[in-house]
């Protein structure tokens, strides 16, 4: 069963337990998209071990500020829940604290969003220093509001006199988190700063930095083994790369490139997420090519969607479009498509160059590696051109 949060330490471990998924879908022409999000939802909740047993979606253009959804479907979740012995409810959207609030009291189970889950998912997947302070953070800052506003209604309920023991401890618990906050920030400014201090090293190296992006599960970390000779770990479930790794690959010709494998990516990816992991994106904007790889068994309308929210995500994070290469990963999966898939989702009009290889079958790797080195010196030209023509002025 899933505990809450409670008072900035995790005391959500075990999971095994009943969940029910639900969604607000405002988007009231949208008969298809959501169906993609709840099927991603659904997969990260069942690699927390729940069982899922039912699926709720509301269509409205406008939130309720009470419960998110509206309360008639709310008391239809909690016959639900009763009867089904429900311990859990999981948003697709993004709740408000009080929004939480209010559905755990009238459910009378335990409510979470997306952004809980993808937290959830990451800190069992984390096992570096970084990451562990990373994810603290970023659950601190989603819960902290929560907590407050509990407190502050339990105390303001229970010890309605001022200065009662009830309000000192609540004064004192918030303390405590503020400070275990900021104790977080500065550790984290002092990990920042050496992670800089490497980048630059590895860039003044002068090796041409590759980095290796993408949703997770698209088979990052084995492009990356299958790259540089490398072993590192590669499994289905999410997250399994959590900080970035780095090597080298020697070329017959004398060069060398540096490849970086990172953090995966999540559809509707949560704007606090992406800042909590600054440090792990600090490696893909720092890199001269980035490849954003994409599983090429998908449904077309799921590659259409990662294809846009990967190409955003990145330049988001400062990649200019033309040091992007749209790679299609698993091509042993669906190996009739490889000829026509950049055509099928207008990647030429998009102007990106693209290529589907199969890391696991190592099929189209050297295409691949061709194709970096081809970039890198379209990327360079004008570079060296407005440094010559600084030399001559
Ligand atoms: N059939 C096939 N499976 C692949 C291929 N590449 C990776 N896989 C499988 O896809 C799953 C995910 O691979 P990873 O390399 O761990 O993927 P990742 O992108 O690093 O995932 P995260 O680190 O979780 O973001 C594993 O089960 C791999 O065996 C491929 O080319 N073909
Ligand atoms: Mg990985």
């Amino acid at each position: 069963m899933i505990k809450s949060f409670v008072e900035g330490r995790r005391e959500w471990v075990e999971s095994e337990g009943r969940a029910v998924l639900c969604m607000l879908k405002t988007n009231v022409h949208d008969h298809v998209v959501y169906k993609i999000r709840m099927a991603e939802l659904r997969r990260l909740v069942e690699t927390l071990g729940l069982e899922i047993v039912g699926e709720f979606i509301q269509t409205r253009s406008q939130p309720y500020s009470k419960f998110l959804i509206g309360s008639g479907k709310v008391a239809e979740i909690k016959r639900f829940v009763k009867a089904k012995h429900v311990d859990l409810v999981v948003f697709y959207n993004i709740l408000t604290s009080s929004q939480k609030l209010n559905l755990i009291r009238e459910l009378g189970c335990d409510v979470v969003d997306r952004y809980e889950i993808t937290l959830e998912i990451f800190d069992r997947m984390a096992s570096d220093n970084l990451s562990k302070l990373q994810i603290e953070a970023a659950r601190l800052e989603k819960l902290a509001p929560y907590f407050k506003l509990e407190v502050s209604l339990k105390f303001r309920n229970e010890h309605p006199f001022f200065r009662s023991m009830g309000e000192y401890a609540y004064h004192s618990r918030l303390r405590e988190i503020t400070r275990r906050q900021a104790k977080i920030r500065e550790r984290i400014e002092a990990l920042k700063r050496e992670k800089q201090r490497r980048i630059y090293k590895r860039k003044s190296l002068g090796y041409p930095i590759i980095c290796i992006s993408g949703f997770y599960n698209a088979g990052k970390t084995s492009l990356f083994n299958a790259l540089t000779g490398e072993d590192k770990p590669v499994s289905p479930k999410p997250f399994t790369t959590l900080s970035s790794k780095y090597q080298r690959r020697y070329l017959e010709d004398g060069k060398t490139l540096l490849f970086i494998d990172t953090i995966g990516f999540v559809l509707d990816l949560d704007p606090r997420l992406i800042k909590s992991f600054e440090l792990n994106l600090e490696d893909i904007r720092c890199a001269d090519l980035v490849l954003l790889l994409l599983e090429i068994n998908d449904p077309l309308l799921t590659l259409r969607m990662k294809l846009r929210e990967g190409v955003r995500l990145l330049t988001d994070i400062g990649v200019s479009p033309d040091r992007i290469i749209i790679v299609f990963n698993k091509l042993d999966l669906a190996p009739e498509r490889g000829e026509s898939i950049g055509d099928d989702l207008g990647l030429p009009l998009l102007g990106l160059p693209w290529i589907a290889v199969s890391a696991k079958e190592r099929i189209n790797l050297d295409g691949l590696l061709q194709l970096i080195l081809q970039r890198l010196e379209e990327v360079e030209k004008p570079r060296l051109e407005a440094v010559a023509a600084v030399g001559e002025g």
